[in-house]
């Protein structure tokens, strides 16, 4: 059951941030509209949010999942794996140190970027990507391990179609996993019930489950469909904006 959830509204400078994508650059008011649905949808599925207000020294800061982990045990901050990103740590440790009574952290020159780690119940995935590396992987392994979670390293490098790991794959829940064709094989993921999307959907493989709802990024009937025939109670949500720089829905929130 979650209960809380820290979000920060885009500034300013959103499209000054990172992106990988031709999409054009985001529109900061349609951004902010799509953010509050999103906020509305999070309270909606019973969280209690902190809504952080922009900081115009990061374009990237909205993408809060970036600079932590969180479990019910402990939390640990990241080290964001793109030099931009490092300082947005900084205030998310004042954030949740109301939460928590220790914040561990990774460190230099390990990087991990939480858009890499996928919890799934006692199993938690963390992704080898352009943002996380071995170093910071194994540091969050072992931290894991110390709080009795089982952690599996995936490598996406070699997959120029996502940034993160959770771009092309998400935890519905139960046994259940969503993901991008490029990932269904892998050995990781075998014991899962597998969700495939289909390669003209693939964005819709970030989604997030919350308190039993899923969250999706509007665009993807496919994908809604099969969703709501395994019973699914979705929420769908216009990503547009934050698509554009590169995020997904789970980016958005610790
Ligand atoms: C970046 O490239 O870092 C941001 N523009 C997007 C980060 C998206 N975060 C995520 O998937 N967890």
């Amino acid at each position: 059951m979650f209960r809380h959830a820290i979000v920060r509204r885009p500034g300013a400078t959103f499209a000054q941030g990172l992106t990988r994508v031709e999409l054009g650059p985001p529109r900061l008011e349609r951004a902010l509209e799509q953010h509050r649905a999103y906020c509305d949808a999070l309270r909606t599925c019973g969280l209690e949010l902190t809504v952080l207000p922009p900081d115009e020294a990061f374009p990237d800061g909205t993408f809060v999942e970036d600079t932590a982990i969180l479990l019910p045990e402990g939390a640990m901050l990241t080290r964001p794996g793109a030099a931009s990103r490092i300082g947005e740590v900084a205030s998310i440790r004042v954030a949740l140190a109301p939460h928590y009574a220790a914040l561990a952290q990774i460190a230099a020159p390990g990087s991990v970027d939480g858009g890499d780690i996928c919890e799934a119940g006692t199993q938690v995935f963390i992704g080898l990507s352009h943002r996380t590396n071995e170093a910071g992987a194994e540091q969050l392994a072992r931290w894991l391990h110390g709080h009795g979670y089982t952690a599996t390293t995936v490598d996406v490098r070699q997959l120029d179609s996502i940034l993160h790991l959770k771009s092309g794959l998400s935890f519905l829940g139960g046994r259940r996993l969503l993901l991008i064709e490029e990932l269904a094989a892998h050995p990781a993921f075998a014991g899962f019930d597998r969700v495939v999307v289909e390669r003209d959907e693939a964005y819709a493989a970030n989604a997030i489950e919350v308190n039993g709802r899923i969250l999706v990024a509007a665009g993807h009937p496919k994908l809604e469909a099969r969703l709501r025939a395994l019973g699914c109670e979705l929420v769908v949500l216009d990503m547009s904006e934050f698509a554009k720089m590169d995020g997904g829905l789970s980016c958005l929130s610790l």
